[in-house]
C-alpha cells in the first residue's frame, strides 16, 4: 500500500493513492467516492478503511452487492448546511457555518455528536458520521449514524459568546432534530456547557422539554449519570478485555494518553483506578511528561484547569514541576498502553514504530481515527492489541443511548446501574469484534471484526426495509 501524506501544522491528512490488493468491485465503489469528493481526505480515509475490511464479508454474502448496499451506504441520507450568525463581545456580527450530516437511519434515529472546531468542514463531519454508523451498530442499541458541528472555535471565547453561538446554531438545527429523527450530543469543543446552552435554546424555541432530543445533558435536567465518564471509562474497559486475551491487565502498566479533554480525563481516571501509572497527557499546544504518574489529585487539578478555567496543559508542568514540550509527541515515551484521545491522524507511521520499538502491548483509540493507516498496519504487523475507535470509544454513544432510554421511561438510573451496563456493552463489543475477526479468518484483528460486525447489522436492516432504506 502506498500513502501520500500532507502535513499542515499539527493536523495531518493522508490520502491513499494506490492499493494493490483491493477487490475490483470494492475498488470501483471507492473510486466513485474519490471522484465525487476528492477534497474530503478524512472521509476518503475512513471509507477506505471500512471498505477494505469488508472484502471477506462481501465475498461470503453476495446479496450485499446485489442490493447495492455499499453504493447506498457511502452516500449520506441527508446533509444540512446552514449559516450561523452570532454576536461577539464587541457587539459585532460574526458568521460561521453549521452542519448536520444525517448519514444512515436504518437501525435507529441518527445519533452522533456535534464538533465545534476551526477545522470543521463537510468532509470532516462525513468521516465522523460514517464512523458513527458502524460504532452505533456495535453498541447493540437502536441508533443510526450522524454527526454535526461548526467551524466556530470556542477557544478564548467568553461564556456569553458561546451562548450566543449555541442559541443561533439551535435556531436552525431544532427543525431537523427530534427523539425519533436525530439526537445530537457533544464531541470536540462541545461539552456540558455547550449542551446546556443548546438545550436551553431548544426549549425556548419549541416551548417543550425535548428531553430526548440531545444527550450529554446535566444530571439534574434529564442527563444520565456516567455519561461524562463513559467514553474514557469505556475505552479502558475495552482495552482491559483485549489485555485479558493475553492474560494481562492494567495493574502496574505505564499508560500514555493524548488530549486532556473529556475522553482523555476519564480514560486517565479509570486507568488510575485499575492500578496503572499515567505518565503523559497533552493539548493542541504541547504535552506534559510526569514520570511519577498523574495521581487522582493531580487529575482533579487538570479537570479544574480544563473544564472550569479553560487553561492550557502547560500550566500543569509549571504547577507540578515536570517537563513540557511543544516538539514531538508523547508517543516517543516508553509505555505499555497508548490511548490516543485527542483527534484524528495524531499517531503517524513513525510514532507507531516508536511505540512498537518501545514495547507497547495495547493501543486503544479514545479518539475517532487517531491512527493513520500505516500506523494501524504497523500495530497489526507487530501483533500489538489494537482497539479501533469504532469499538474502543463506543462507550460514549452507548451511554447516550442509555440516556435516551431513561428519558423515554422518565426514570433515572444510579451510577452503579449505568456503569454496570456500560461495562457489559464494552465487554459485548469486544466479544463481537473478536469473534467476527475469527470467523473471517484474522483472529484478533479487531479492526476487521468491528467493521464487519457493525456493517452486517446495518446492511441486513437496509435489505429488510427495501431499496429506499
Ligand atoms: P474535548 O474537546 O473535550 O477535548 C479534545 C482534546 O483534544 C483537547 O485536549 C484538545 O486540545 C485536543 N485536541 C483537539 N484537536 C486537536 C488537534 N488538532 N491536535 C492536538 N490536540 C487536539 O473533546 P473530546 O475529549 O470529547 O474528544 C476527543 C476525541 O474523542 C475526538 O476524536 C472525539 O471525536 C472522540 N470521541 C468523543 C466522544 C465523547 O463522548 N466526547 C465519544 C467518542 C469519541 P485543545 O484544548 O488545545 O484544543
Ligand atoms: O464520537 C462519538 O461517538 C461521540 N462524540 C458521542 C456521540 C453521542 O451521540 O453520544
Amino acid at each position: 500500500m502506498i500513502y501520500v501524506g500532507v502535513r499542515a501544522g499539527r493536523a495531518r491528512y493522508y490520502i491513499v493513492v494506490v492499493h494493490l490488493t483491493m477487490d475490483n468491485y470494492i475498488e470501483s465503489i471507492y473510486n466513485k467516492v474519490v471522484e465525487k469528493d476528492p477534497h474530503q481526505p478524512e472521509f476518503l480515509q475512513a471509507v477506505r478503511e471500512v471498505l477494505e475490511s469488508l472484502e471477506p464479508a462481501i465475498k461470503k454474502y453476495p446479496k450485499y452487492k446485489e442490493y447495492a448496499i455499499l453504493e447506498r451506504m457511502v452516500e449520506p441520507e441527508r446533509v444540512i448546511q446552514f449559516r450561523v450568525p452570532w454576536i461577539d463581545r464587541d457587539g459585532k456580527i460574526q458568521v460561521n457555518r453549521g452542519f448536520r450530516v444525517e448519514f444512515n437511519s436504518a437501525i435507529g434515529p441518527y445519533k452522533g455528536g456535534l464538533r465545534f472546531h476551526r477545522t470543521v468542514y463537510l468532509g470532516l463531519l462525513k468521516f465522523l458520521g460514517w464512523e458513527q454508523i458502524f460504532k452505533n451498530s456495535l453498541t447493540g442499541l437502536p441508533m443510526g449514524g450522524g454527526k454535526g458541528g461548526s467551524d466556530f472555535d470556542p477557544h478564548g471565547k467568553t461564556d456569553a459568546e458561546v451562548e450566543s453561538f449555541c442559541t443561533n446554531f439551535m435556531m436552525e438545527l431544532y427543525r431537523h432534530i427530534g427523539q425519533f429523527t436525530d439526537v445530537p450530543a457533544g464531541d470536540i469543543g462541545v461539552g456540558g456547557r455547550e449542551i446546556g446552552y443548546l438545550y436551553g435554546a431548544y426549549r425556548k424555541i419549541t416551548n417543550q422539554h425535548g428531553t430526548c432530543v440531545l444527550t450529554g445533558k446535566g444530571a439534574g435536567w434529564g442527563g444520565s449519570l456516567i455519561r461524562p465518564e463513559a467514553t474514557g471509562y469505556g475505552c479502558v474497559y475495552f482495552v482491559q478485555e483485549m489485555l485479558k486475551t493475553r492474560g494481562e491487565d492494567f495493574k502496574g502498566k505505564t499508560v500514555v494518553i493524548s488530549g486532556s479533554g473529556n475522553v482523555a480525563q476519564y480514560a486517565c481516571e479509570k486507568s488510575i483506578q485499575l492500578g496503572a501509572k499515567v505518565i503523559a497527557m497533552s493539548d493542541s499546544s504541547g504535552w506534559i511528561h510526569d514520570p511519577d504518574g498523574i495521581t487522582q489529585e493531580k487529575l482533579e487539578w487538570i479537570m479544574e484547569l480544563k473544564n472550569v478555567r479553560r487553561g492550557r496543559i502547560k500550566e500543569y508542568a509549571e504547577h507540578f514541576g515536570v517537563d513540557y514540550s511543544t516538539k514531538g509527541s508523547p508517543w516517543s515515551l516508553k509505555c505499555d498502553i497508548a490511548l490516543p484521545s485527542a483527534t484524528q491522524n495524531e499517531v503517524d507511521a513513525n510514532e507507531a514504530k516508536m511505540l512498537v520499538d518501545n514495547g507497547v502491548i495495547a493501543v486503544g483509540e479514545g479518539a475517532n481515527m487517531p491512527c493513520v493507516p500505516e500506523a494501524i498496519e504497523t500495530f497489526l504487523e507487530a501483533k500489538v492489541l489494537y482497539g479501533p475507535g469504532k469499538a474502543a470509544n463506543a462507550g460514549g454513544v452507548a451511554v447516550s443511548g442509555l440516556e435516551m432510554a431513561q428519558n423515554s421511561q422518565r426514570l433515572f438510573w444510579t451510577r452503579e446501574e449505568v456503569d454496570h451496563k456500560l461495562h457489559e456493552i464494552m465487554v459485548n463489543i469486544h466479544k463481537t469484534a473478536y469473534e467476527t475477526s475469527k470467523k473471517f479468518g484474522d483472529m484478533g484483528n479487531y479492526m476487521l471484526g468491528a467493521n464487519i460486525a457493525g456493517f452486517i447489522k446495518v446492511a441486513e436492516a437496509m435489505i429488510a426495509q427495501g431499496h429506499r432504506a
